[in-house]
C-alpha cells in the first residue's frame, strides 16, 4: 500500500537479522555489516525477498542497539554509511529489499535531543520527552511519588528522578529509553525527516518498534496495581493511545505517500488487538502494511511472561484462526514463531531433540501457508535451539537481567528464576548464527560478545545446505511455494479439527484450487480425521517432512511431526 498498490509484500518472505550475531568480519566478536554483506548469497539461495535489520545505529547498546543516540549513522561496532549503502546494493543486485528498524518511540538517554531536553526545564527540547514533578504532596525521590505507578517493562518504575532539574522523565523500557513526547509536532516532523533521509537513500521500509505506544493518555492516570506490589499496569493509557490512528496517517501522508516505489511497512504492537489491526491494516486507511501481534506468543505464560505455562495447540490454533478471520477481507497479517525477543521456535512450539530436524519443517510449514506475509528470524531455517546458559553470568540481555535482579530481592528461588531465563530469556534468540562447526560456528575469529550454542558442530548452515533433506532446503521449498503457487498469497484459509488436541490443519482455496495443509504436533502416531481425508490422500502431495506418507485406506495417519501439504483441482461448479 506504501508506495503503490500492488501489494507486492503478499507474495513476500521477509528474513530478519540481528546484526550483533549475524557475522562478523573483523575478528572483535560482534557482527556488523560487511560479515552481512559476505554471507549474503545464503539469503539469495533460501530465497527470501526483504532482509528485516535490527539497529545498527550509533547506539549505548544499554538495550542491544534499541537505544539510539543519532537516527542518521551507522555505529562503529557495526560499520559505516559507506559499509552500508555497499550492503544495501548487495541486496538490490541480488533482487531483495532491506527494512530498517524504526525506533521513535523513545531515544537513548545520549541522544543529542534528550541531553539537551535535560539541560534545564526551559530548554526548547524539553517538551521532546514527558517531564513530571513529583506525585502531587510528596518530594522528589520519596518511594512512591513517581508521577504514575506504571511499571516498566523491564522492571521497576517507568519514571526516573533528574536530580539537576528535580523533574521525573517517562521510560517505559530502560532508563536509558526516554520516551518520545509524540503531542509536540516537532518531535514527529523531525522523525518524518529522518525516516525520508533513508528512503532517499534507497531502504525499502521499516519494521516500528512498539510503534502502538507512541501516544500516551496526556493525562497519564495510574494503572491497576500489579501483584499486590506498589507498581500497577499502565498499558491501557499508552496501548493503542487516543491520537495513535492519527499519527500513523499523518506519517502515512507526510513519508511513504511520497515515494511511488515499492515500501514495506509492519507495526510491532504489543497488546494489539483484531479489531485494532484492522484499522492500522486496511488498505483504505492509510497506516501500516500489517502489524506483529503477540497473544500467539503469550499464550504458554501466566501473569508475566516468567509465569510459564503449557501451551495447548487449541489454543494456538483458536488465536491464529481469529486473526485469520478478522483480517479475512481487509488488512494483512505478519507470521512469525520468533524474533530477537522470543525463544527459539523448535525448543518452544517443537521438538528440540529426537524430532529436531521434522518438528522445524513442520512449523516453517504450518506458518509459512497461512495467510500473511511469513517472517524467517536468523537461524530458524537451520532448527536452531535454545541454548544452556548455566549461570546468571550467561545471560546479556537487560530485560533478563533486570528481571532477574528483581526476583532475587523479593525472594525467589535462584533455580526457579534461571529456569524461567533459560527457556524465556531473549538471550536465547541471539547466540551467534551457526555458520559451520568451527570453533565459533564461523560467526568470528575473535571471542564472540555471547557464547556460540555447543550444538553448533552438528547444527549449521554448512551441513544444512549440503543435506537436500535439511531444515533449510525446507525452507528454501515453502519459500519457493509462496512464489509459484497463487493459492498461497492469496487463497483464503479454513480452520479444520479446530479441537483436535494434537492435528493443525487447515485448507487454503483460491478459484479451483484447494490446498490441505495437515500437521501433528506431537511425538505420537494421529490421524486426522477430515471427513474429505479419503480425497485428500489420494491428491497430489506438494510437500511433506516424513518421507513416503501412509495413506492407507484413504485415511491420513501422521507420523510423529509429520506435517503435509495437499494439492487439488476443484471441479466447475
Ligand atoms: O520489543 C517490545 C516488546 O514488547 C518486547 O520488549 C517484549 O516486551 C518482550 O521482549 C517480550 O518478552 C521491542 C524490541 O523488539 C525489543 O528488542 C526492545 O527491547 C523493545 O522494543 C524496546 O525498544
Amino acid at each position: 500500500m506504501s508506495g503503490t498498490a500492488d501489494q507486492w509484500w503478499k507474495r513476500a518472505v521477509v528474513y530478519q537479522i540481528y546484526p550483533r550475531s549475524f557475522a562478523d568480519s573483523d575478528g572483535d566478536g560482534i557482527g556488523d555489516l560487511p560479515g552481512i554483506a559476505a554471507r549474503l548469497d545464503h539469503l539469495a539461495e533460501l530465497g527470501v525477498d526483504v532482509i528485516w535489520l535490527s539497529p545498527v545505529y550509533p547506539s549505548p547498546q544499554d538495550d542491544a542497539g534499541y537505544d539510539i543516540s543519532d537516527y542518521q549513522d551507522i555505529d562503529s561496532t557495526f560499520g559505516s554509511l559507506a559499509d552500508f549503502d555497499a550492503l544495501l546494493a548487495g541486496v538490490h543486485d541480488r533482487g531483495m529489499k532491506v527494512v530498517m528498524d524504526l525506533v521513535v518511540n523513545h531515544t537513548s538517554d545520549e541522544h543529542p535531543w534528550f541531553v539537551e531536553a535535560r539541560a534545564s526545564k526551559d530548554n526548547p527540547k524539553r517538551d521532546w520527552y514527558w517531564w513530571r514533578p513529583a506525585r502531587a504532596g510528596m518530594n522528589p525521590g520519596d518511594p512512591g511519588a513517581e508521577p504514575t505507578n506504571w511499571r516498566s517493562f523491564f522492571s521497576g518504575p517507568t519514571w526516573e528522578l533528574d536530580p539537576a532539574t528535580g523533574e521525573y522523565y517517562l521510560h517505559l523500557f530502560s532508563r536509558k529509553q526516554p520516551d518520545l513526547n509524540w503531542e509536540n509536532p516537532d518531535v514527529r516532523e523531525a522523525v518524518y525527516s529522518m525516516m525520508r533521509w533513508w528512503l532517499d537513500r534507497g531502504v525499502d521500509g521499516f519494521r516500528m518498534d512498539v510503534i502502538n505506544m507512541i501516544s500516551k493518555d496526556p493525562a497519564l492516570p495510574d494503572g491497576h496495581p500489579l501483584g499486590g506490589g506498589p507498581l500497577g499496569d499502565g498499558t491501557p493509557h499508552f496501548f493503542c493511545g487516543p491520537r495513535i490512528h492519527e499519527f500513523l496517517q499523518e506519517m502515512h501522508r507526510e513519508v511513504f505517500a511520497r515515494y511511488d516505489r515499492p515500501i514495506l511497512t509492519v507495526g510491532e504492537m504489543p497488546g494489539v488487538t483484531v479489531e485494532e489491526a484492522l484499522l492500522f491494516t486496511d488498505p483504505e486507511r492509510r497506516e501500516v502494511d500489517m502489524v506483529f501481534q503477540f497473544e500467539h506468543v503469550q499464550l504458554d505464560q501466566g501473569a508475566t511472561k516468567w509465569d510459564l505455562q503449557p501451551l495447548r495447540l487449541r489454543d494456538l490454533k483458536a488465536s491464529l484462526g481469529r486473526w485469520q478471520a478478522g483480517l479475512a477481507e481487509r488488512g494483512w497479517n505478519s507470521l512469525y514463531w520468533n524474533n530477537h525477543d522470543q525463544p527459539r521456535a523448535v525448543s518452544r512450539f517443537g521438538d528440540d531433540r529426537q524430532y529436531r530436524v521434522r518438528s522445524a519443517k513442520l512449523l516453517g510449514t504450518v506458518l509459512h501457508l497461512h495467510r500473511g506475509t511469513p517472517y524467517v528470524y536468523q537461524g530458524e531455517e537451520l532448527g536452531m535451539t535454545n541454548a544452556p546458559f548455566a549461570a546468571i553470568e550467561d545471560f546479556r540481555d537487560i530485560e533478563s537481567l533486570n528481571h532477574y535482579a528483581e526476583a532475587i530481592a523479593a525472594g525467589h528461588a535462584r533455580d526457579e528464576v534461571l529456569a524461567a531465563l533459560r527457556y524465556r530469556g531473549r538471550d536465547n534468540a541471539r547466540t551467534p548464527m551457526q555458520w559451520d562447526a568451527s570453533e565459533h560456528a564461523g560467526f568470528t575469529t575473535g571471542m564472540p560478545w555471547l557464547a556460540v550454542n555447543p550444538n553448533h558442530e552438528s547444527i549449521n548452515a554448512e551441513a544444512a545446505r549440503s543435506d537436500p533433506d535439511s531444515v533449510f532446503h525446507h525452507y528454501r521449498r515453502l519459500i519457493e511455494l509462496r512464489h509459484t503457487e497463487p493459492v498461497v498469497a492469496h487463497g483464503d484459509f479454513t480452520m479444520r479439527l479446530a479441537d483436535h488436541e494434537h492435528v493443525y490443519a487447515y485448507t487454503r482455496r483460491l478459484e479451483d484450487v484447494e490446498l490441505l495443509v495437515v500437521a501433528n504436533f506431537s511425538g505420537g502416531r494421529v490421524t486426522a480425521d477430515l471427513e474429505d481425508a479419503a480425497e485428500w490422500a489420494a491428491a497430489e502431495l506438494l510437500l511433506g517432512n516424513a518421507g513416503a506418507p501412509d495413506a492407507s485406506g484413504g485415511t491420513l495417519r501422521l507420523a510423529p511431526w509429520e506435517a503435509r501439504v495437499y494439492k487439488r483441482r476443484l471441479a466447475a461448479s
